[in-house]
């Protein structure tokens, strides 16, 4: 049986003769034949160079359809699609390259000779570019090809895609996810979410994490919806937009700068279906502020990289805010304490799941993936939660030391590690404070060495020459000591209590 991802949406939309697919705002619609075309000539440029089912296609490119094309072409050719946020720097992508060993790595033309000899070093063959237009030597040379039209076959379990996702040890895992993950994923949310004919997607997430890469493109996909394309969040322009769209994702952060905007109104939202959030959680705030102000309730769902999406307020009961709602149908979840066992109604642990959306493993590190996996197979999702009588969950915390700022994950070990080894410095913690914009802001506390000639622009320079700019804690303070226990382990949360309205005051 044909179990390529591609193949599903082939036959939903890419195949289809209507004028539909994806529109640039103020520009030209990319159809859904054109991205079948683009990327059957990527698909031949792969054979050329040599690549085989299985080979990483590393992509770190600004959002344009031709990188839709990229993603699409490396799914009907078997490649590992394994994309890239752009804000990382060179530092972090060389521990990338070396990870993942892509046989070719597609970046934008700014930064192709670094990676050259990044490439060159680990013995990665081929380098293309792509710029924030979609031009580059990669369309140049897919272009001059005739389209290899065929789909390799390919199994459920055959990976379609690697996505980084920090540990909280500092280095970022790769979460393998196959076809069969990324399909069954988008068959259920396209079923929950109740996609209609006419249905038109507001697209303003980026393209390089689950939520605008999957979430996103695979359900309108799967419904062969138009798709508004913008190439990053902008208040005016989504307004702007908002009475020709049906259906549009976002972070908390879309919604809070939305509603910033005085041309949010009941009428801009009047042919609206459903507004969706997640990636980070929606404060009961921003939920009854945009209830009121456009008479939509947000449809707040939850979801990680492991696992794709793995909760979901219902489109037609109650959706609550500070609640995920239910399981998706066919996910298993259970709350367990730290030893696995099951806790009972409403009492917190940590949520576990099992299902076709759970992930294949960690790549190339089984330990890894051993630690996250119980016996029965159920995934340690390391977030807190309770559930309901009903089966409801709502996330009360994380047990693992993460930030989520803006939906951008920030894990505080990989920059106290950065920050520690700046000259001066005896040793930092890094937390996150509540903040009006991201959701969550990162701080960072730091201790220097007596006579150190350091400050917070010393530090924060220093620090843009590894870290991508998003993980840059916004403030720093300088302390005598950090908080610590008798056991000496830093006591973060004193530090979140003193330090909780640092931001109160800073607007979007
Ligand atoms: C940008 N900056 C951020 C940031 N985004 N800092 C912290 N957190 C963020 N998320 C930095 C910039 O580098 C810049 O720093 C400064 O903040 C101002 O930037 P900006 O222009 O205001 O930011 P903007 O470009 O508007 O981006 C904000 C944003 C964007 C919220 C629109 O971050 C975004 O699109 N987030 C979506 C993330 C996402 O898709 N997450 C899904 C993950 S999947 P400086 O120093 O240069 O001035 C997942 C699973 C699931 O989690 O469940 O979905
Ligand atoms: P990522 O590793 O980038 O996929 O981030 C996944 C994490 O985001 C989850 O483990 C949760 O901690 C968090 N998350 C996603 N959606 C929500 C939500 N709706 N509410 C609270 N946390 C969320």
């Amino acid at each position: 049986m044909q179990e390529n991802l591609y193949y599903l949406l082939r036959e939903r939309s890419l195949k289809s003769p209507v004028d539909l697919g994806l529109e640039i705002v103020g520009g030209k619609t990319v159809s859904y034949a054109d991205l079948d075309n683009g990327s059957a000539r990527i698909a031949k440029l792969f054979q050329e160079l040599c690549l085989v089912p299985g080979d990483r296609v590393l992509v770190q490119v600004d959002k344009s359809p031709q990188a839709v094309m990229l993603y699409l072409g490396c799914l009907r050719a078997g490649m590992v699609y394994v994309p890239l946020n752009t804000a990382y720097t060179a530092t972090e992508l060389a521990y990338f390259l070396s990870d993942s060993e892509p046989r070719l790595v597609v970046c934008g033309p700014q930064a192709a000779d670094k990676i050259e000899l990044e490439a060159a070093r680990i013995g990665a063959p081929h380098v293309l570019t792509m710029d924030e237009r979609g031009a580059g030597t990669l369309m140049e040379q897919a272009g001059t090809l005739p389209p290899k039209n065929d789909i390799l076959s390919l199994k459920s379990g055959d990976l379609g895609a690697i996505l980084y996702t920090s540990g909280t040890t500092g280095r970022s895992k790769g979460a393998m996810l196959s076809h069969g993950n990324l399909s069954s994923n988008a068959l259920a949310l396209h079923r929950i979410w109740g996609w209609i004919p006419g249905d038109v997607l507001i697209h303003a997430l980026p393209i390089f994490h689950v939520h605008g890469l999957f979430v996103a493109l695979h359900t309108a996909m799967l419904n062969a919806s138009r798709i508004l394309f913008l190439p990053r969040f902008d208040a005016d322009k989504i307004i702007n937009l908002l009475p020709r769209a049906t259906v549009m994702m976002g972070v908390p952060t879309f919604y809070t700068r939305l509603l910033h905007n005085p041309a949010l109104t009941h009428d801009a939202c009047r042919n609206m279906r459903l507004f969706i959030s997640g990636s980070a959680p929606l404060l009961k705030e921003t939920f009854e502020s945009f209830e009121t102000r456009t008479g939509h309730r947000i449809l707040e769902r939850y979801g990680m990289t492991e696992a794709g999406m793995i909760t979901s307020n219902p489109l037609d009961g109650e959706r609550l805010p500070e609640t995920v709602g239910f399981p998706l149908p066919d996910v298993k979840a259970r709350v367990a304490d730290e030893h696995g066992v099951a806790l009972g109604t409403d009492e917190v642990g940590v949520l576990e799941i099992k299902g076709p959306n759970v992930f294949q493993g960690y790549w190339r590190a089984p330990d890894k993936t051993q630690a996250e996996f119980r016996d029965d197979g159920y995934f340690i999702t390391g977030d807190l939660v309770r559930m309901d009588q009903e089966g409801r969950i709502s996330v009360v915390g994380r047990a693992k030391d993460l930030i989520i700022s803006g939906g951008y994950n920030v894990y505080p070990k990989e920059v106290e590690v950065c920050i520690d080894n700046l000259e001066g410095v005896a040793e930092s913690a890094v937390i996150g404070i509540p903040h009006p914009d991201f959701g969550e802001g990162a701080v960072g506390f730091v201790v220097l060495h007596r006579d150190a000639n350091v400050s917070e622009r010393s530090i924060k320079d220093a620090l843009a020459d590894s870290l991508a700019r998003f993980k840059i804690p916004k403030k720093f303070f300088f302390v005598d000591e950090l908080p610590r226990n008798t056991m000496g382990k830093v006591q973060k949360n004193l530090l979140r209590e003193r330090y909780s309205d640092i931001f109160r005051n800073t607007g979007p």
